[in-house]
This record gives C-alpha cells, structure tokens and sequence, in this order.
C-alpha cells in the first residue's frame, strides 16, 4: 500500500524509568510510516484527499508531551492508537521511538521501540442463554463499540436458537457483529473476554448455560491455531446459529480454510437450532444482503426454479431496506438464479 513517512522527528520530552529521566526530560526521535491509500491524492493533487504531514507533525509533538510514561513501548502505542484514532484513512500506523541519550553505561548510538497497529475485520459470534439475554447482547455490542480500538459496523438481527452441543439447558439468544478494529487477534480475545466478565460470565460447563459468550469467527482472512486461539471458529460451519446471522450481514464471506463462502455453508448444515425467517418481506428487517429462507416460503416464481424438495435456498438482495420493485436473486442448491420485483 501507499504511505507517508516522517523520519526522526526530534521532540523533547519527559519520559523514562528512573526520576532523573522524568525531571530533566532528553531528546526523543519519532519515526512514523503511515499506511493509506494515496492514488485518490495522486491523481487529483489536493490535499483534503491525503493527509497533510506537517499536521501530523504537529500532532505527534502535541501528544509526546501530553502523557509521561515510563516505557518507550508505551510511547509508542500510545502515539500509533492516536494516530489510529485521528486519522481514520490510515490503514496501518508504524511508529519508531527512539532514546539517542538512553541512560546505559556503555557506548550505544540509541535504543528504539517500534510499534505497528493495522486495522482489522473481525467477525463475532455473540451468544447468551442467561439473565436478560437481548439486554445483555445490546450492552455487550455497546462495550466493544466503546473500546477505543474497536469500531461496531454491524450487527445481524438477534434470535432465539435451540441448544446445540447436547448440554440441556434454556434457548439461547444468538447474532453476530461486524468489527473494524486495531487489536491484533490475541489482544482482542483478551478484550472480548474481559466483556464476557464484565457481563457475568462464569466458566463452568463446557458447552453450558453462559450470560454472554463471544467468540471470534473469521479475523480478516488470518488462520490462526495456538492453544488460546483457533481462527476460523473451528465449529463455525456447524452452528446454523452462527451462519444465519452472519449470512444477513456478510454472505459473501470466505471461509479461508473450506473455501466456501457463508452463504454455501449455511446450505449444508445438516442440525437446525435457529427458525429461519418467516417469509421475504419481514425478514427483510434489518440488515439485508442475504438469508437463508424455508422452500415452502418461496414466492411461487421462486419455487418452481426449486423443484424437488431443497430445504432452503439463499436469497441474496440490495443492501439497505427493502422498497417495492426491488429485486433479489434466488440461488438454490441446483444454482438455478432466478431474479423477483416486488
Ligand atoms: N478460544 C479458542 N478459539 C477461540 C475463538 N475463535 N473465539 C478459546 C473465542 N475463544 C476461543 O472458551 C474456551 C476457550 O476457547 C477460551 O478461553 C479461548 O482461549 P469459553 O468461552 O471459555 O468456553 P466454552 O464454553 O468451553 O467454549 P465456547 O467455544 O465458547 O463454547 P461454544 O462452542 O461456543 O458453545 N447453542 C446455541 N443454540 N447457541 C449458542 O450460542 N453456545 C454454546 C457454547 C453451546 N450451545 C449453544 C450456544
Ligand atoms: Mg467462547
């Protein structure tokens, strides 16, 4: 991608370990590379289409004074999260700190500190079967939107499920939510689970009763496998639950380990737990790129392009609301494509 770079800005400031070093202050070089595109700019030589480097000058030496810290490390995250958060063009911040005049005994020409925030597409899958459970999904949407390095850009409609998983227990209240965010993976578990706490989750059962469970789907096309963390969701192309939903707001989607995409999964779930919208025009509710509906709810158009006895088929649409004489296509097991006004 196109970037922006600044080398070695030299700012005095108070940061440091020791007293002396938060008294006295010492010289600082910051280092930023900025990652955005920049062909817009290129092309039309205006300045509102970039982002003007002398005011990011001006802003890193604003915040370089603002706080005190003790560590370079911090520094450094705390000028790449306000670039993040200023400028919201920037695709990707990298900021070097570096201390020329660091207090080692031994002849060394600077330490530095490099921190690298890129922005993320995160999919998650919330669940809850405990307390007031559309209370607590709303509240736990709003907490991860209020984290300062997350951003809700969607959020499927929420219904109810039966339990999956053999754990006899009440239904569950299950969606899924969009979110644009500078955490990498493992920061944004932590995150995550810090809002399942925070909404009274105990961990219990396996597969057991919860108040909030927020599990990451897909986390841009990354394939992750450690002990605190499986990206895909390893279970996601079991879970009805989990698809629909995420069907509503992303069907084009890709699962980057079964190359197929959401909508393809959703089709071959073989358990249900989760009631399929009742019929086009209401389920056309919310958010409104594509779902799975019943063959028997299918305009008769739409079924006779679906002989035989398909269980669903995907219905993909515009995005927004729909209005009368908007049309949608019908695309069924068989592939045939059939497209409807209403
Ligand atoms: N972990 C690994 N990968 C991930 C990931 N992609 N997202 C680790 C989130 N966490 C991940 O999870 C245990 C550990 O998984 C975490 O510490 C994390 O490091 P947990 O939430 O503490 O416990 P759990 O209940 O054993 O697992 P999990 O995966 O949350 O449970 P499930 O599989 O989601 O099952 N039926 C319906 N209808 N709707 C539901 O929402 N949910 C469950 C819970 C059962 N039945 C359900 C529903
Ligand atoms: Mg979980």
């Amino acid at each position: 991608m196109d970037e922006i770079r600044i080398e070695q800005l030299r700012l005095y400031a108070h940061h440091g370990y020791f007293a002396d070093e938060k008294w006295n202050g010492q010289y600082f070089e910051v280092s930023v590379v900025l990652k955005l595109p920049l062909q817009d700019a290129g092309v039309s030589d205006a300045i509102a289409n970039t982002v003007d480097y002398a005011a990011v000058c001006e802003y890193i030496a604003a915040k370089m004074t603002e706080k005190t810290f003790d560590l370079i490390e911090a520094v450094a995250e705390f000028l790449a999260d306000s670039l993040m958060d200023q400028y919201e063009t920037v695709q990707e911040a990298a900021v070097e700190v570096r201390k020329p005049d660091a207090p080692i005994s031994l002849e060394v020409s600077y330490v530095s500190v490099k921190a690298v925030r890129r922005r993320h597409l995160a999919y998650v899958a919330i669940g809850s079967n405990q307390g007031d459970s559309k209370a607590l999904i709303q509240q736990a949407v709003d907490l991860v939107d209020q984290d300062r390095r997350c951003k809700v850009l969607e959020v499927s409609p929420i219904r109810k499920s039966t339990p999956y998983g053999g754990v006899e227990q009440e239904d569950y209240y299950n969606g899924v939510m969009e979110v644009e965010t500078y955490y990498e993976p493992l920061m944004f578990l932590k995150c995550l689970q810090e809002i399942e706490i925070k909404l009274g989750r105990k961990r219990k059962v396996r597969w057991g009763p919860r108040t909030m469970d927020l599990d990451i789907l897909l986390f841009d096309r990354m394939v992750i496998d450690s002990k605190e963390l499986i990206v895909p969701h390893p279970d996601m192309q079991n879970r009805d639950f989990v698809l629909l939903p995420l069907s509503e707001i992303a069907p084009y989607l890709r699962h980057p380990l079964l190359h197929k995409t959401v909508g393809e999964l959703l089709e071959d779930v073989k358990e249900s737990h989760m009631e399929m919208p009742a019929g086009v025009r209401e389920s056309h509710t919310a958010s409104q790129r594509g779902y799975v509906i019943e063959h028997k709810e299918l305009p008769e158009e739409a079924k006779a392009q679906h002989k035989g006895n398909e269980p669903a088929v995907t219905v993909t649409g515009a995005a927004g609301n729909p209005q009368n004489n908007d049309s949608y296509v019908y695309r069924g097991k068989n592939k045939n494509i059939l497209t409807k006004k209403f």
